[in-house]
């Protein structure tokens, strides 16, 4: 049987699985580590003098772990810079965000030339090699160079980028050049996977050869649709545990009677937070008789705290968040609970089920679980109302949300509006719908797809 080797910027394998801490793709590629005994292989999060290419191993509960230290200049130019400050703005369709550096672009193929390096000489012929996301794309390209022929797939987690948006970024071409290092290549959406075929066709000259196979650059590869979910039975058991419901009883007895609408994203522009607070103002104004009666809870840990454009929109979030509270609290009542923090996987699960809202309200969205996760922590018997952002990739699967526009603030009033009234049979109806595509993706199913099709 051949090996799995999984590569991804950050190794996010857990070393106590029992702990809950881990997320679902942490665990579902974790256990099909073990399966196939295989490696998971990414930067160590750490700095060091001089790259020395130095591995170092840990078993983490069974999974085989290969981790590399980076230089600063590393960190600086490939991680903070070329992934956070170019490719995931480009990709999430801010080139006003987007920094244009040739000195990222240099350090990111620098440091995946070094993860090539280190790789190349633990692969063994028959492994097959899973790689993830914007940092890597070049990761074939140079474990090509050096030899390895085994099959190799990729994953973007992310959008792909409209063409129109893409020819902004310089060597652009270079970049798509590198993905027909793949064998295979895998997206969340049929719209982010079309995306890249347009840009093939329209830009390199290249051609389709049938619904899944694209020839540019004297090569083939394949194109292919995964949608990622979530541990459905583990986020249920989450949902079922003891901390689960007591964080359900807490919310419960702390809303006094009142609707929770609850959002929780990581601090990032691409969510569309500030978005997401003016539409909740807005509905404030729009229905004075509903203040009082309602609030917003918004779960916001803090991400990429390095990058500046991450330190901006934080401000504005505390100014917006104390403006609203400001303008519209009580002696007894704020509208706005806005938390930069984390909670346990199962303290999620209960605040998501003392839920009557859920809002997932992004500007440009891979997939987002958040929303599969409402869904999941959800009463069968009286289930909240999840308002979904039609520019989620979620929102090709999950139809019976209340899809929005998230920069009409208007509009979002108005479903916010909707979801409050809505009728506890419709709920129910819309719920059973939004369950079966939330199974229909689970995590697990979404891995052995893409296993799958890459071994094919
Ligand atoms: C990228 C793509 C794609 C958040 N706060 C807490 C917490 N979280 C967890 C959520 C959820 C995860 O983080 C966030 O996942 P998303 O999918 O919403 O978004 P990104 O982080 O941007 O992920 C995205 C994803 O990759 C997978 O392919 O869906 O489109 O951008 O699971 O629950 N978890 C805990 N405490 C928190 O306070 N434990």
């Amino acid at each position: 049987m051949s090996r799995l080797i999984v590569v991804s910027n950050r190794v996010s394998a857990p070393s106590d699985p029992a702990a809950g801490s881990a997320g679902g793709l942490a665990m579902a590629l974790s256990a099909a580590l073990r399966k196939y005994d295989g490696l998971w292989f990414g930067w160590s999060g750490e700095t060091c003098e001089t790259f020395t290419g130095e591995l170092k191993t840990e078993d983490r509960a069974g999974v085989t772990v290969g981790l590399v230290d980076l230089e600063a200049q590393d960190v600086d130019e490939y991680y903070n810079g070329y992934a956070n400050k170019t490719l995931w703005p480009l990709f999430h369709h801010r080139v006003d965000l987007t920094a244009y550096e040739r000195s990222y672009g240099e350090g990111y193929e620098r440091v995946n030339r070094r993860f090539a390096e280190v790789l190349a000489p633990l692969i063994q012929s028959e492994d097959l090699i899973w790689i993830h996301d914007y940092h890597m794309i070049p990761l074939a390209k140079e474990l090509r160079r050096l030899g390895v022929r085994n099959r190799m797939g990729f994953f973007l987690h992310t959008p792909w980028p409209a063409r129109q948006l893409l020819v902004t970024l310089p060597f652009h071409r270079r970049l798509v050049e590198s993905l027909f290092d793949y064998d295979l290549i895998g997206f969340h959406t049929e719209e982010w996977k079309e995306l890249l075929a347009d840009y093939v066709v329209a830009e390199a000259g290249g051609r389709r050869l049938d619904a899944e196979r694209l020839e540019a650059f004297d090569r083939t590869t394949r194109l292919g649709v995964f949608p990622i979910g979530i541990d459905v039975e583990g986020f249920i058991a989450a949902r079922e545990s003891t901390l689960g419901r007591r964080t359900y009883d807490r919310m419960a007895a702390s809303s006094a009677f009142r609707s929770m609408l609850v959002g929780v994203d990581r601090l990032d522009y691409s969510k569309g937070l500030e978005q997401r607070l003016e539409g909740y103002e807005q509905f404030l104004r729009d229905n004075p008789d509903r203040r009082g009666q309602v609030f917003l809870l918004q779960v916001t840990p803090l991400s990429r705290d390095d990058v500046d454009t991450y330190q901006d929109i934080r401000g504005r979030l505390d100014a917006l968040a104390g403006r609203i509270n400001g303008e519209f609290a009580d002696m007894d009542w704020q509208p706005i609970r806005y938390l930069n923090r984390t909670y346990r996987r199962d303290q999620l699960a209960g605040i998501y089920r003392a839920a009557k809202v859920g809002l997932v309200t992004p500007l440009r969205d891979g997939m987002n679980l958040v929303a599969k996760e409402f869904v999941a922590a959800q009463d069968p018997e009286d289930p909240g109302v999840l308002i979904l952002s039609r520019f989620a990739g979620a929102a090709a699967e999950l139809k019976d949300a209340l899809i929005v526009n998230p920069y009409a603030r208007e509009e979002l009033s108005d479903a916010i509006k909707t979801a409050l009234a809505m009728p506890r049979e419709e709920r129910m109806r819309r719920w059973e719908g939004l369950m079966q595509a939330v199974r229909a993706s689970d995590v697990g199913l979404w891995r052995d797809r893409f296993v799958t099709a890459l071994k094919g």
